[in-house]
């Protein structure tokens, strides 16, 4: 069995590009992962999803405890069987969804009382049952339990948070056990703050974990907060192991996180706007619900190669979204997802040929800051 790995192939000042090597299959880096929160990458097939170049997909605790259940995912074979997608899945654990998502939650030092965003039931997580559920659905990079409060908060909250989290760190690691060919990552908290960052990283590496996320950002704080944070905190973790930016972001986010030294990201933002009548293009944001699309027989990128962009045009994907057709949010969720794709190619490329700052101006040169 491939045993969970990272080869560091390149670097181009901070930024890096190399290979996870999983049970699998490779996750090329830096790489995107689609959000799948429910089973589903939402209005997209999985060999779809595998077409638009993704090499993982990120599945969700919160919502897959709640709905069908993980016992009942595990009961299927397992999430990877269950939905038809047999490349890497990475599961988030639950912390987070919970204290977006939830009602009446309830925090304590062993883990956080909820009520379903669903049906009002009322449900318990802890790191130890929060690993279990990742087991169960088969998961094979599992997130450690944490906590993450909203930003602006004030440090004194943002420090006791990243302590407990780091408590339940170490209880996630433990609970996780030893399992080969799975991988379990850390996760940094510590808000804007420089030292309790570094607090957190050094104590994650204490523990040891096969990857770390950078937590806690996109939380409120905006891109110039966030690319502070930046400057220092991927250096604060290992170099020989993947860094993750969790929830993030706008193309020129996953530009910016991976020139200050990012590995792997999600984000809900492609497929989502995708549903609500956004596309992004590299020449910039496309809204297809306005009336002047409604005539344009041009395609939302006539550079891209997607089947959006190679067999619809502007005034199609209008109509369909004008008229509430289903084939609307697949169409533009594909384009959206295939967009991001090739901005990674694009930076992988790049940061092994030595190129990338140039590629970020082209990046930059290309878009326009309104609707285009
Ligand atoms: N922790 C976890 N999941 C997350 C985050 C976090 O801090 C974020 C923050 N942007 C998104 N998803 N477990
Ligand atoms: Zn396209």
């Amino acid at each position: 069995m491939t045993r969970f790995s990272f080869d560091l192939k390149a670097t181009d000042g901070k930024a890096r590009t190399g290979v996870i090597h999983t049970q699998r299959g490779d996750i090329r880096t830096p790489a995107f992962m689609p959000v799948g929160t429910a089973g589903t990458v939402k209005a997209m097939m999985p060999e779809s999803v595998a077409a638009t170049g993704a090499d993982i997909l990120l599945g969700n605790t919160y919502h897959l405890m709640l709905r069908p259940t993980a016992e009942r995912v595990a009961n299927m074979g397992g999430l990877h069987k269950f939905m038809n997608w047999d490349k890497p899945i990475l599961t988030d654990s639950g912390g987070f969804q919970v204290m977006s998502l939830a009602d009446l939650r309830k925090l304590n030092e062993d883990g956080v009382t909820f009520r379903s965003h669903v049906d009002g039931s009322k449900h318990y997580l802890t790191p130890e049952r929060s690993m279990e559920i990742q087991k169960l659905l088969g998961s094979d990079i599992v997130m450690c339990f944490d906590e993450c409060p909203a930003l602006p908060a004030d440090e004194k909250r943002v420090a006791e948070s990243m302590r407990l989290s780091m408590r339940w760190a170490q209880r996630s690691r433990d609970a996780f056990g030893d399992r080969p060919g799975h991988a379990l990552f850390g996760i940094q908290q510590g808000g804007v703050t420089e030292e309790l960052r570094a607090e957190s990283a050094e104590a994650l590496q204490k523990i040891g974990f096969d990857g770390y996320a950078v937590g806690g950002l996109a939380v409120g704080e905006g891109q110039e907060a966030m690319f502070g944070v930046l400057e220092y905190a991927p250096d604060q973790l290992p170099a020989d192991k993947p860094r993750y930016l969790m929830g993030v972001g706008k193309p020129d986010d996953i530009v910016g996180a991976v020139k200050r030294g990012i590995d792997m990201m999600d984000c809900v933002l492609p497929s989502r706007s995708g549903r609500t009548g956004q596309a992004w293009t590299r020449r910039g944001q496309v809204n297809i619900k306005n009336a002047r699309h409604q005539d344009d027989p041009r395609p939302l990128d006539e550079n891209c190669s997607c089947p959006a962009c190679r067999n619809y045009s502007r005034a199609y994907l209008h109509h369909v979204f004008r008229a509430g057709e289903m084939i609307s949010g697949m169409l533009l969720t594909w384009h959206n997802l295939h967009y991001y794709q090739e901005i990674m190619q694009g930076m992988r490329d790049a940061i092994a040929e030595q190129r990338f700052d140039a590629w970020e101006a082209d990046f930059h040169a290309q878009r326009a800051d309104g609707d285009i």
